[in-house]
């Protein structure tokens, strides 16, 4: 599987894990068939027509796709964060978000003035999630969601989880279509069910999706109109705060304590960056660390393995527009990178004193060095 294929196959905007772990998931044991009875039921119990059933699972067939949940590139403890994020933050990717951000200026302005989103987040979103609109997906939604309730393997807590939620978009779709978005029958999506440039997940479609161009659709497939402020409207409504940064690099002490780390976003060690001051963290590059007693910031390393102890690389002191990011891919590789490539997208190129050469080489940053 290539790189490009395993960035698009990982996201999951706005999993509904509440609403997951509430419902009871299908046992591995269900046949395809029981599966999309049981969807066909729920929707049917949401006021989806028989019509819309009809039409959308006729005759439908399990996909071929592997279980990729243990594989997936963020998760997996066998590639260090300057890996994951050297293969994505190209040079290549962030002159394409530039360009991108000039291209759509004005429209980004309106944005940023009415969510308090920069753009050059909703860049690296775009970036990570499809390359811009070019990787986004080649999967039929429906049977994909209904395949993976019936191929995500596992009888802990999370496989039941994962399996309920994915149960749960597959009746979203439904609720989509019968809603008046063919395009979840005629348009592909990525194995997990993400559509379009912004890969939103059909619950996501339904609840933060924006119809920009007040055109009377929430087309997340294929305009920008609608695309760009929905990722805005997204992490506005997951909590992002206006001008304020996502975090800073940080120097821990000798003997820090390693259980203080936070590991998932479950297991949270909030403190005020003045608190972790006294604990001995510094910030790197020096400075006086954040005297505001209302951030909550916690620690993370994104190459700490909690398993083997195993410790190495950057460590950060990341405060709430990271747990925002956090939403759209609860993954720490993930959100750092959009994070650190959207500072980089939003600085401008550096400046030339001869005529700008028609591709001008970036310059590859040192994310590690912010
Ligand atoms: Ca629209």
């Amino acid at each position: 599987m290539t790189t490009t294929r395993m960035r698009m196959l990982m996201t999951l905007v706005s999993v509904p894990f509440l609403l997951a772990a509430q419902t009871a998931g299908a046992q591995a044991a269900d046949s395809f068939e029981d599966i999309v009875r049981g969807v066909r039921d729920e929707a049917i119990r949401r006021g989806v027509s028989s019509q819309t059933l009809n039409r959308a699972l006729t005759g439908v067939q399990p996909l071929t796709i592997q279980t990729f949940e243990n594989n997936q590139p963020e998760r997996s403890r066998q590639i260090t964060f300057a890996q994951y994020y050297n293969q994505r933050a190209t040079p290549a990717a962030i002159e394409k978000g530039r360009e991108f951000m000039r291209n759509h200026a004005r429209q980004l302005a309106q944005i940023e003035a009415d969510t308090g989103v920069p753009a050059a987040i909703i860049m690296a979103i775009l970036s990570m999630e499809s390359n811009y609109g070019a990787n986004t997906g080649d999967k039929k939604v429906i049977p994909a969601l209904l395949t993976l309730v019936r191929d995500v393997q596992g009888q802990d807590q999370r496989a039941r989880d994962r399996r309920a939620m994915f149960r749960e978009e597959a009746v979203q779709a439904l609720m989509l279509v019968d809603e008046g978005y063919d395009e979840i029958l005629t348009r592909n999506g990525s194995w997990a069910g993400a559509v379009g440039p912004a890969q939103f997940m059909p619950s996501s479609i339904r609840r933060y999706a924006v119809d920009g161009d007040r055109d009377g659709r929430k087309n997340l497939w294929n305009d920008y109109d609608d695309v760009l402020p929905s990722v805005a409207h997204f992490l506005k409504e997951k909590g992002w705060k206006a001008g304020q940064r996502w975090g800073r690099k940080v120097i821990l002490p000798q003997g820090f304590d390693r259980t203080l780390l936070t590991d998932t976003l479950r297991e949270q060690h909030n403190k005020t960056p003045q608190e972790w001051a006294a604990l001995g963290l510094r910030l790197e590059g020096g400075g006086a660390m954040p005297a505001d007693n209302t951030m909550r910031a916690m620690i993370i390393a994104p190459n700490y393995n909690k398993q083997t102890g195993d410790f190495s690389g950057p460590v950060y002191m990341v405060y709430d527009n990271f747990r925002t990011v956090m939403q759209y891919n609860k993954s720490y590789k993930y959100a750092l990178t959009v994070l650190q490539m959207a500072d980089i997208i939003a600085k401008p190129a550096r400046p030339v004193a001869t005529p700008a050469p028609a591709a001008m080489p970036v310059q590859r940053p040192d994310p590690f060095n912010q």
